[in-house]
């Protein structure tokens, strides 16, 4: 059997500017995770390291994130673990590149990164295994990461990394390093470690093909990181088990302040199962009463202590008290909603009644460019 530690997109020395206070604080996280990455290798006794790709958020990295790599590599070395890296698009393998700076292979004998231009292999005899890879040589290419592979070795295990998008038609950007699902069902491997998407994502099954996503909470991603264990059985059977390692969590909260009475209410709403490593994005949404005044600054600032972070966004609307189409002018066609509206109001009653005062409200609000629904 053979076990492996995938892991992707660790993006050390990211500069987290919209955490605020907290960037610094994230920014030291991000290598904590990184260490305890290196331990759970150790601790699980996994027999390789895959990295597939931005490991280093840009080329440009203080001298204690590369002396950082150098040790946690070293210490894999000493617990007989080799390690392989492909260059992904925010460290890509350019004329700049940290891997060109910096000879990360001459200080860790463990280490392999994948540097000529077209897909290269390394073999590991001693684990029956083939690793293949390229590394990107661009932030953006129409090459696709997987171009050329196929099983070039008599070992038992064939293994690729690739960073680049998976193809989802209309989804994708064409120069965005992306592959096919023809090409992963033909690549003959036997699994493919995978980077560049935020978030642990199976784009194959027969053979497996992962995106692990990164392992600590980075901008823009919606859940807590993880890395990928990965045993291969001798019988080819693959198993693949995401283990959460990142510290911080995140989620969004969308609060519609139409049922909202008062202020101490959506405080509590906002500030609902609270914890000290989550980062909350609040959204506040629908038509609140004129009475409810709600500033999303002073809510950060009053509730930010009970989480990392906390970020309120205010695209609620006041309900007016009056509306009257003679704000607007004749030939638009909110003023002939409202004529419209206030018929239907006139001429119904009861529980329809209400309903059309309702949509008078929301459509205004709609047709005025503000996002209630
Ligand atoms: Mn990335």
């Amino acid at each position: 059997m053979l076990k492996i530690l995938h892991t992707a997109d660790i993006h050390l020395g990211a500069k987290f500017s919209g955490l605020g206070n907290e960037g610094a604080s994230q920014r030291e996280q991000l290598r904590a995770t990184f260490k305890n990455i290196i331990a759970t290798a150790i601790d699980e006794r996994v027999n390789i390291v895959l990295i597939a790709g931005d490991l280093f958020d840009a080329n440009q990295q203080p001298q204690r994130n590369i002396d950082l790599v150098i040790e946690q590599f070293d210490l894999l070395k000493q617990n007989n673990i080799p390690v392989c890296l492909i260059p992904g698009t925010h460290d890509s393998l350019d004329s700049s590149s940290i891997y060109r700076k910096v000879d990360f292979e001459g200080k860790c004998s463990n280490l392999k990164i994948f540097a000529d231009e077209n897909i290269s292999y390394k073999e590991y005899p001693g684990l029956d295994l083939t690793v293949y890879g390229k590394p990107n040589l661009s932030n953006r290419s129409s090459i696709s990461p997987l171009k050329g592979l196929k099983p070039s070795t008599s070992s038992k295990f064939h293994i690729a990394m690739a960073h680049g998008s998976f193809y989802i038609p209309e989804k994708i950007a064409e120069d965005d390093h992306v592959f096919r699902l023809e090409e992963v069902k033909a690549s003959g491997m036997h699994y493919l470690a995978l980077g560049h998407w935020h978030r642990v994502y199976s784009c194959s099954e027969q053979p497996p093909a992962w995106y692990s996503g990164p392992p600590e909470w980075i901008p823009d991603q919606r859940e807590k990181g993880a890395v990928l264990l990965v045993s291969l059985s001798n019988s080819g059977e693959v198993k693949v088990e995401p283990k959460k390692l990142g510290l911080r969590d995140y989620d969004e909260l969308e609060i519609d302040v139409s049922g909202v009475q008062d202020l101490a209410t959506l405080k509590a709403r906002i500030s609902e199962g609270a914890k000290q490593n989550l980062i909350r994005k609040a959204t506040l949404k629908g038509l609140r009463d004129a009475e409810l005044i709600a500033n999303p600054e002073e809510l950060e600032t009053e509730l930010g202590e009970e989480f990392f972070h906390l970020s309120v966004m205010d695209k609620s609307h006041p309900k007016l008290e009056e509306v009257s189409e003679a704000t607007y002018e004749e030939q638009l066609i909110i003023n002939r909603f409202i004529k419209l509206m206030k018929r239907q109001i006139e001429s119904s009653e009861g529980e329809e009644k209400d309903i059309a005062e309702n949509a008078l409200q929301y459509g205004v609000a709609l047709l005025d460019g503000k996002e209630v629904l």
